[in-house]
């Protein structure tokens, strides 16, 4: 028995060492370990001899399976360190990197913004969202009880001065003088920024300046509370109304790399004389009559003016000697007609399902 351990040492050693692949190593693991293998039947046969004979068989036959197990168990991982080695195919298409991107906002924004940019407007950043009553409506010709205001619902703030402490840091010492004691909001409109823009600069300038607002209103598939606007303002010693309609045509036929016409109808804003209410040739029919310009062949796209002499004045210039023109756009208004986005509290769903086509 003895010598059969060594005999089966030997050839399983061997059998190991010269085995191919995985398939016979399983096969020499069963052969020799499994329940009906070699050294099983050398184990199961041990009643049938001596204690002495026992006492060496039985230690040894189990010294080997440990060996042969540790043998099998390694050829087993040389197997397969080469198998991964060998199984690198370079020529296999790689793992698609998921990578972020521009929410449809920023993408509309920064079009609009290129286009100004390439029409020789400068872009202004900014301006406080947390805004003086004084820079949302008195300085621009909505004086207190006006019934202006009301087209405006407002957030109001309730901790004015902690909040004005803050605002008035950045504030120059003229404007901080306009701003004490005054009621907080949160901007309606980005037009607040005309007047601060004044303050600081010389006409001839033509800016825009996009920003967020506020407005405390029922949200529906057209309105939110908060929304963002560009401001347009240029101003200058003969800036007219011609100048703006063929700046505007000429956005809105870039915006929508179409040539679109431009409609534009009175309208009323206590900061603009006249004012005006621009409609855009519909984008999806032509003007021919569809569901989406409700078949009028127009779509309202902005409210815009000639400066109210007054706001003028609120800015520090003289309107006997300058003039110009303003307007508001509402981007997700402009970004639900280029990419037909049926409702705009899509734009802050946070659905992937909606961020992800953009
Ligand atoms: C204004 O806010 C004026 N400040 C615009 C202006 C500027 C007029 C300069 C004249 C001169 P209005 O409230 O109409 O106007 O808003 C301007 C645009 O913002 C609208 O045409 C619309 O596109 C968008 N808008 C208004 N309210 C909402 C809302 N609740 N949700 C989304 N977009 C809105």
């Amino acid at each position: 028995m003895n010598k059969k351990i060594d005999e089966i040492k030997n050839r399983a050693e061997g059998e190991i060492k010269n085995c191919a692949d995985l398939k016979s190593l399983e096969d020499i693991k069963i052969k020799y370990l499994g329940r009906k293998g070699e050294l099983n039947q050398i184990l199961r046969s041990l009643g049938d001899l001596s204690l002495e004979e026992k006492k060496v068989i039985g230690p040894k036959a189990q010294s080997l399976r440990n060996e042969l197990d540790v043998l099998i168990e390694n050829k087993k991982n040389e197997f397969l360190s080469k198998k991964s080695r060998n199984s690198l195919d370079v020529t296999r298409p790689g793992k698609k990197i998921k990578i972020g991107h521009l929410h449809p906002l920023t993408i509309i924004e920064n079009e609009i913004i290129d286009i100004f940019r390439s029409m020789s407007f400068s872009i202004i950043d900014g301006g406080p969202e947390v805004e003086t009553e004084y820079y949302n409506f008195d300085a621009l010709n909505i004086p207190k009880n006006h019934p202006a205001r009301e087209m405006h619902d407002t957030f109001w703030l309730q901790d004015n001065q902690k909040q004005l402490t803050h605002d008035t840091k950045q504030l120059t010492e003229s404007q901080r003088s306009k701003v004490k004691g005054q009621k907080l909001l949160l901007r309606t409109h980005t037009s607040p920024m005309q007047i601060r823009y004044m303050e600081t600069h010389k006409p001839p300038f033509q800016i825009v300046v996009p920003g967020r607002v506020f407005r405390y209103e029922a949200t529906d598939a057209s309105h939110e509370i908060n929304f963002n606007q560009i401001e347009c303002l240029m101003v200058g010693k003969d800036v007219n109304l011609t100048n703006f309609k063929y700046i505007i045509q000429e956005f809105f036929t870039r915006l929508f790399k179409k040539k679109l016409e431009v409609r534009l109808r009175p309208s009323y804003f206590p900061f603009v004389e006249p004012g005006l209410e621009i409609d855009i040739q519909c984008v999806k029919c032509g003007g021919k009559g569809c569901n989406i310009c409700k078949e009028s062949g127009w779509l309202e796209i902005m409210g815009a003016g000639m400066v109210h002499p007054n706001v003028l004045k609120a800015g520090g210039y003289d309107p006997r000697e300058y003039q110009g023109f303003a307007f508001g756009l509402g981007c997700e208004r402009v970004a639900m007609l280029k990419y037909n986005i049926p409702d705009i509290r899509m734009f802050y769903s946070g659905d992937l399902k909606f961020i992800n086509q953009f």
